[in-house]
């Protein structure tokens, strides 16, 4: 097990990281799971911030894959960074892919920031419905992949339950 991930329970708005991921739908206006918590947890300015971002840079929302960072607001996060994963249902062929790139553009955004940690959720694994195995294996291989780049980040995987943890643990050996 690579020394910068680490794999726990708990609730991600709670991180005292440099950025956590939302799994935010296009709209980047708010909803339900880690999305909703986020938002309640950080307060208006992060919805302010979205709209903007909506403004100025995706007037048709944020594509599937594709990540954009706004203030952490209230969070104890500086940054929250905002990603669409797939909707498994209709992600087809690309499901993988887009789950990956979900991943690898959260990461390359903290980067970015300046970040030296960053926390994620298990993207798509709620509403979005895709199964937990395989999103843990393609979030896993992602993050493996973009640290033996050489980037110096420490990598937390935040799991809602137990459960959800175990399945990851299961999944990457
Ligand atoms: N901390 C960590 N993980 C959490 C938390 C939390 N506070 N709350 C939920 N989870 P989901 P998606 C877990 O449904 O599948 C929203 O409405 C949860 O148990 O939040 O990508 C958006 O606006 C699950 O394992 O995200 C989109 O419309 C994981 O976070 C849609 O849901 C992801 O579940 C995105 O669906």
């Amino acid at each position: 097990m690579n020394d910068n991930i680490i794999i726990k329970t708990g609730d991600i708005t709670k991180e005292n990281v440099c950025a956590i991921v939302n799994a935010a739908n296009s709209s980047l206006l708010g909803g339900g799971g880690v999305d909703g918590a986020i938002h309640r947890a950080g307060g208006p300015d992060i919805l302010e911030a979205c709209r903007k971002v909506r403004q100025e840079q995706y007037p048709d929302g944020l594509p599937t894959g594709e990540a954009v960072a706004t203030t952490g607001g209230k969070l104890p996060a500086r940054y929250v960074i905002h990603t669409v994963g797939p909707v498994y249902r209709s992600c087809g062929e690309r499901c993988a892919s887009l789950l990956s790139a979900s991943y690898e553009n959260s990461l390359r955004k903290a980067v970015e920031l300046g970040c030296r940690d960053i926390a994620f959720p298990a993207i798509s694994t709620g509403i979005y419905g895709y199964p937990k195995e395989e999103a843990a294996r393609i979030a896993y291989e992602t993050v493996r992949k973009f640290l033996a780049e050489g980037h110096d980040l420490k990598v937390s995987f935040i799991f809602h339950s137990e459960e959800g943890k175990k399945v990851f643990e299961k999944a990457i050996v």
